[in-house]
């Protein structure tokens, strides 16, 4: 299998799992299908298992999960109660997935500074800093969730259609429904086999996909209108300002889908997007074409992610850091 070389991280979790209670599990700040369809597949199988599991994230769920099997009792770290917080004190594991930085996963990294924790990170990025007890790391993998459906197949652990249609959520996010470069014969095959088990993936679009907030196409219209292309219409960059979400409405993960909406202009190599965020700080994210690397520019940045799907946290605003990164992407990528 294309998981040969995980053989023995595979046995080391599997040992960790059965003979440990309590797990915590986490996700990156402003979370996506990946990372709430990991973490609903990794606490289901968990919970199987008979373990007790909380799963606290920084940031609120999007709306267009919460139709999984467990999305409910996905916590938000601003809301913890004392019960929950004396569960984290007794923990013995914390799992993070879809991330392998903990400064990822915002003020939940908190909970690792008091304990002794088995730390376990299963991603599908490019390793940066290994500071985990247990990593998995399959930077081929289309998806976390594809990572954590193979590692449920080697232990032997049964996917109920419960995890099935979380780990479905996660290929499909992260694949852009089957569409990117990264969609293999694999994610296919998994589809094609939760297909067989009766998961809907009819229902799966029209709960996760045709769910969206009136709010967000208000945010889509302000964005959008700031689109702007740059070397022949290879570069197209736009922005979303603090005063966008306070008239829309919108919360800052209802930005999500405007930049696949510019990669499917002709002719775009790169896309840049920058969201202002409080603070004069910019969060700026990169889609590219096959041949050009975004994540180069993003490492060397101080941010990451994939080749052809990248993130930054610039320092400054956006009348600073916009002709900063278009002038260094115009020279690295030779564009
Ligand atoms: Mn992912």
């Amino acid at each position: 299998m294309q998981y040969k070389d995980f053989e023995n991280s595979f046995d080391t979790m599997k040992e960790i799992i059965e003979s440990k209670k309590r797990f915590i599990i986490s996700s990156h700040i402003n979370p996506d299908g990946d990372s709430i369809g990991s973490e609903i597949a990794v606490l289901n199988m968990l919970k199987d298992l008979g373990k007790e599991v909380l799963v606290i994230n920084s940031s609120i769920t999007p709306d267009n999960c919460l139709f999984l099997k467990g999305a409910n009792e996905i916590i938000e770290h601003g809301h913890l109660t004392s019960e929950e917080r004396s569960f984290i004190k007794k923990a013995d594991v914390f799992i993070v997935l879809d991330v392998n930085e903990i400064k990822r996963i915002g003020i939940v990294s908190n909970i690792l500074e008091n304990t002794s924790l088995y730390t376990i990170c299963i991603d599908h990025h490019v390793l940066s800093h290994p500071s985990m007890d247990l990593s998995i790391v399959k930077e081929d993998a289309s998806a976390t969730g594809e990572i954590i459906y193979h590692f449920m197949k080697y232990a032997g652990y049964r996917i109920t259609l419960n995890i099935a249609e979380a780990i479905y959520v996660s290929i499909a996010t992260d694949t852009g429904s089957f569409q990117y470069s990264n969609t293999t014969i694999e994610s296919h095959k998994i589809a094609a086999e939760f297909l067989s088990m009766g998961l809907n993936h009819s229902h799966i679009y029209e709960n996760y996909s045709c769910n969206q907030p009136l709010r967000k196409a208000h945010l889509f219209i302000s964005v959008i209108s700031t689109m702007q292309t740059e070397c022949n219409g290879k570069i197209i960059w736009m922005q979303m300002t603090q005063d966008m979400l306070k008239q829309t409405k919108a919360k800052s993960q209802d930005s999500e889908g405007i930049i696949n909406f510019a990669m499917n202009i002709k002719g775009v190599k790169v896309i840049l997007f920058f969201k202002e965020l409080e603070g004069e700080k910019v969060k700026v994210s990169l889609r590219s074409r096959k041949h050009y690397n975004v994540r180069t520019i993003a490492s060397s940045l101080g941010g990451g992610g994939h080749n052809n799907a990248s993130g930054i946290l610039m320092k400054g605003s956006l009348e600073e850091t916009i002709p900063k990164l278009l002038t260094k992407i115009k020279k690295d990528l030779k564009i």
